[in-house]
């Protein structure tokens, strides 16, 4: 009976998961855990964050980094948060002139077995018409529809881009 040898194999991904959170993310090596309320199978890679934008700026964008421990492809396929009135899925493309654009995808698909990272210049959480403006540090809740799975819910820091991981890289232009 295949279940018979999956179980214990996921019960111990889930405890290798919560014993050690951060193993997959070098750059976070301070402060408490991110904490996730994650459907079963899915779990948060490292600190989810909000950019820091300049006053005056209606929207801003959220990254993160979620691995997907089943066996089939998982699609988020909406967002929510309390600080846009609206939130959107949102990827870049480079456009005809070389210039890269933001667009509206449909759903950001989670591989089987694999991860996708949301981050600056590719996938992102759009959250558009900010109701007052964020401040560094704030903990932004963010939720994501997971097709076939419900809700994950999470809490990202507001931070600034020039050092989304506190000192570990670099952008270069
Ligand atoms: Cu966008």
């Amino acid at each position: 009976m295949p279940n018979t040898i999956l179980l214990p194999g996921l019960a111990l991904t889930l405890l290798v998961a919560l014993t050690t959170p951060l193993l997959a993310a070098p750059e976070d090596t301070s402060e408490a855990h991110a904490v996730c309320e994650c459907p079963e199978g899915i779990e948060l890679q490292g600190r989810p964050w909000v950019r820091m934008m300049p006053p005056g700026m209606p929207s801003t964008a959220a990254y993160l980094t979620l691995r997907n421990n089943t066996a089939r492809d998982v699609e988020i396929v909406s967002g929510a948060s309390p600080v846009a009135a609206t939130t959107e899925l949102h990827d870049h493309i480079e456009d005809e002139h070389g210039v890269m654009r933001m667009r509206e995808v449909g759903s950001i698909t989670i591989p089987a077995n694999g991860q996708v990272k949301l981050q600056p210049g590719g996938l992102h959480v759009m959250l558009i018409d900010l109701h007052s403006p964020l401040e560094t540090g704030r903990q932004v809740p963010l939720q994501l529809e997971l097709e076939g799975l419900g809700t994950l819910r999470l809490q990202a820091e507001v931070r600034d881009a020039e050092h989304p991981g506190m000192g570990g890289h670099h952008h270069r232009h």
